[in-house]
């Protein structure tokens, strides 16, 4: 062998064993970014590669944020900077560990007036198996009927209260009248009693984890119906009589009526706003396009929700699944409405 031979191979040598040493972390970089993006279950298990993982003074392991992790494919955050909420953006074990430090306490409110209340049953079994699991939550059923309530069980911390309210000729009635006695629930029962609160429409199921990713000073879930359209098409109010009016150009999303929450303060404030502007609106004899969903909308415009849920949170069984929405987690169901509304 020559020298010049042994030369060469010493360089070689060299070089490979630099390119080795400070390229694997990169490459495994990638590949932990790659594998974030498939796999996920739903309930937790986000990533494969453990190359990526930190682990944190309480021993839980989960991915270090980067600008690049999540998803590419969908909006993930809104232009005042809150999270939109998808499958693949958040990590529910960490999440989840950060809120039962603070032992928070969530209601949910739904109501089950006339025919509706068949729909209950599927609602609170579901419930109990997907929405907030192992954290304090209290369901508060309202409905024309309390001897009907299903026997749900409900597991240790959760509770169910069911409390009576008056059927309407209207359905639109009992829609909007919903804002109303939120507000009230909020001032006569839940303050300090309660952190969160969701507000609920009861012909839907669960079908896979709502938890602690969804929690935030105000909440609005983006209707499945328009998150492709453009404001021009969003089915606001467009009447400049009704103080649910949203003007041309104006509007961020289309949020459904059929889910929305957050803190007590928050969620008081919005039903009261609306409810008020409802009410208003009656007097004049105006009534919003889409009752009180139109004076939600109205409302999130002016103040902005600091999370905002992805259609995975609300939608359609009727639609198709979109490849975007890799969970769907509560959905309504299809109904007939000319045979379970009473007009
Ligand atoms: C949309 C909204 C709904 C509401 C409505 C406009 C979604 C998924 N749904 O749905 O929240 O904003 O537009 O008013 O975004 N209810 C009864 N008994 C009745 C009628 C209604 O209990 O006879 C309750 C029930 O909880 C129901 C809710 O009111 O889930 C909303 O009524 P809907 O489901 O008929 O409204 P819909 O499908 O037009």
């Amino acid at each position: 062998m020559n020298l010049k031979f042994v030369a060469v191979l010493l360089f070689l040598v060299v070089v490979l064993g630099v390119m080795f040493i400070y390229l694997k972390p990169i490459y495994r970089f990638r590949e932990g970014l790659c594998d974030s993006s498939e796999g996920r279950s739903g309930d937790g298990h986000l990533f494969r590669s453990p190359d990526l993982h930190l682990v944190a003074t309480n021993g839980l392991k989960y991915p270090q944020p980067s600008i690049t992790h999540g998803r590419t494919d969908v909006v993930s955050v809104t232009p005042w900077l809150a999270p939109v909420v998808w499958e693949g953006t958040f990590y529910p074990v960490l999440l989840d560990s950060i809120y039962q430090k603070r032992n928070i306490t969530v209601a949910a409110t739904v109501f089950a007036v006339g025919k509706y209340i068949r729909f209950l049953k599927d609602f609170l079994e579901t419930a109990e198996q997907h929405f907030f699991v192992g954290f304090r939550v209290k369901v508060y059923v309202f409905t024309d009927q309390p001897n009907e309530v299903p026997k749900v069980k409900m597991a240790a911390g959760r509770e169910l209260v069911v409390r009576s309210v008056p059927n309407s000729k209207r359905w639109q009635e009992i829609s909007a009248r919903r804002m109303e006695i939120i507000q009230t629930l909020i001032e006569e029962t839940l303050k300090n009693d309660v952190d969160y609160i969701f507000c609920l429409d009861v012909d839907s199921k669960f079908h896979s984890r709502w938890g602690t990713e969804s929690l935030g000073e105000l909440v609005a879930v983006i209707h499945p119906g328009y998150y492709k359209d453009d404001r021009s098409k969003f089915p606001y109010e467009r009447r400049p009589a009704s103080r649910a009016y949203v003007a041309p150009g104006e509007g961020d999303f289309y949020y459904c009526g059929g889910a929305f929450g957050g803190v007590l303060a928050e969620v008081h404030q919005l039903a009261q706003t609306c409810r008020k502007n409802f009410e208003d609106d009656a007097k004049e004899g105006i009534e919003a396009a889409w009752q009180e969903e139109s004076h939600l909308n109205r409302y999130m415009w002016l103040n902005k929700p600091s999370k905002v849920l992805s259609p995975e949170y609300l939608w359609q069984d009727f639609k198709a699944r979109n490849s975007e929405v890799r969970v769907i987690r509560f959905s309504g169901v299809i109904k007939n409405y000319n045979e379970i509304r009473p007009n």
